[in-house]
C-alpha cells in the first residue's frame, strides 16, 4: 500500500471531498424542500361530501372519477407546468390576471383546478330549491324571475359547444350569465365576461356521461336539485 492509499484508507485525504459532497447534497435537499413547500400550494382539495351525496342527480361513480381522476390530474399537471417558472409560488387568481401570456398547460390546468374547487362548493346534498335574500333579489331584479334565470343559465350550459362551463358572475356590480370553453373562467384576462364567479356548472362530458350519456340538458335539469344557494349567497355578498 503506498502512502496516498494508506492515508485515504484512514480518511485523511477524503475529508475535503466529503464536505463538498455533503454541501452539494444539503443544497439539493434545501432546494427540494423549498420547492415542495411552494408546490404544496396546489393541492387536491377534498370533496366536501361523500361521492354518493348528490345521488340520484349525480351518481357516485361519476363524482369519484371526476374528483379523484380528472380534478387530481389538473392539480398534478398544474404543478408540473409552473415548476421552475416565474409563475411558481403565485396564486391562481394572480396567474389568471395575465393568463394570456402563460403557456397553454397553465391556462388549461390552472382553470381546471380553480373551476372544480368552485364547482364542488356550490353543490351539496339536500340542496336545490330557490335562493333567498340579497342574491334572490339580485337574480329577480336582473333576470325578471328565478325561472327565467334558470332558463337562461341552463341555456348557457346546453349551448356551450364542446367542453366548457356556465357561469353566474358578479361583473361591475351586476349579475351576468356567461359560458366559457375548455377550462377558461371569468377571472382570466382572455375571458369575454370578466368578474367574480359565484355559481358554475361543469358541462364537460366527463361530468355527466356515465349516467346521462349525450343528454346534457337532462343533466342540467337534474343539477338544479343540488345547487347550494347558501354558498352562492355567501359568494355574492363578498363579491359585491
Ligand atoms: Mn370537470
Amino acid at each position: 500500500m503506498d502512502r496516498k492509499k494508506f492515508l485515504t484508507s484512514l480518511g485523511f485525504l477524503t475529508v475535503a471531498g466529503s464536505i463538498r459532497k455533503v454541501d452539494a447534497i444539503t443544497n439539493k435537499l434545501n432546494e427540494s424542500i423549498k420547492r415542495s413547500k411552494i408546490m404544496s400550494k396546489f393541492e387536491l382539495a377534498p370533496l366536501p361530501y361523500a361521492f354518493n351525496a348528490l345521488e340520484p342527480h349525480i351518481d357516485a361513480r361519476t363524482m369519484e372519477i371526476h374528483h379523484d381522476k380528472h380534478h387530481a390530474a389538473y392539480v398534478n399537471n398544474l404543478n408540473k407546468a409552473v415548476e421552475g417558472t416565474a409563475l411558481e409560488g403565485k396564486s391562481l387568481e394572480e396567474i389568471f390576471k395575465s393568463i394570456s401570456s402563460a403557456p397553454p398547460a397553465v391556462r388549461n390546468n390552472g382553470g381546471g383546478v380553480w373551476n372544480h374547487n368552485l364547482f364542488w362548493q356550490v353543490m351539496g346534498p339536500n340542496k336545490g330549491g330557490k335562493p333567498t335574500g340579497a342574491v334572490a333579489d339580485a337574480i329577480n331584479g336582473t333576470f325578471e324571475s328565478f325561472d327565467k334565470f334558470k332558463e337562461l343559465f341552463s341555456n348557457a350550459g346546453a349551448t356551450r359547444f364542446g367542453s366548457g362551463w356556465a357561469w353566474l358572475v358578479v361583473s361591475g356590480g351586476k349579475l351576468v350569465i356567461s359560458s366559457s370553453p375548455n377550462q377558461d373562467n371569468p377571472l382570466m384576462d382572455i375571458s369575454d365576461v370578466k368578474g367574480t364567479p359565484i355559481l358554475t356548472l361543469d358541462v364537460w362530458e366527463h361530468a355527466y356521461y356515465l349516467n346521462y350519456q349525450n343528454r346534457r340538458p337532462d343533466y342540467i335539469a337534474a343539477w338544479w336539485n343540488v345547487v347550494n344557494w347558501d354558498e352562492v349567497a355567501k359568494r355574492f355578498a363578498s363579491a359585491k
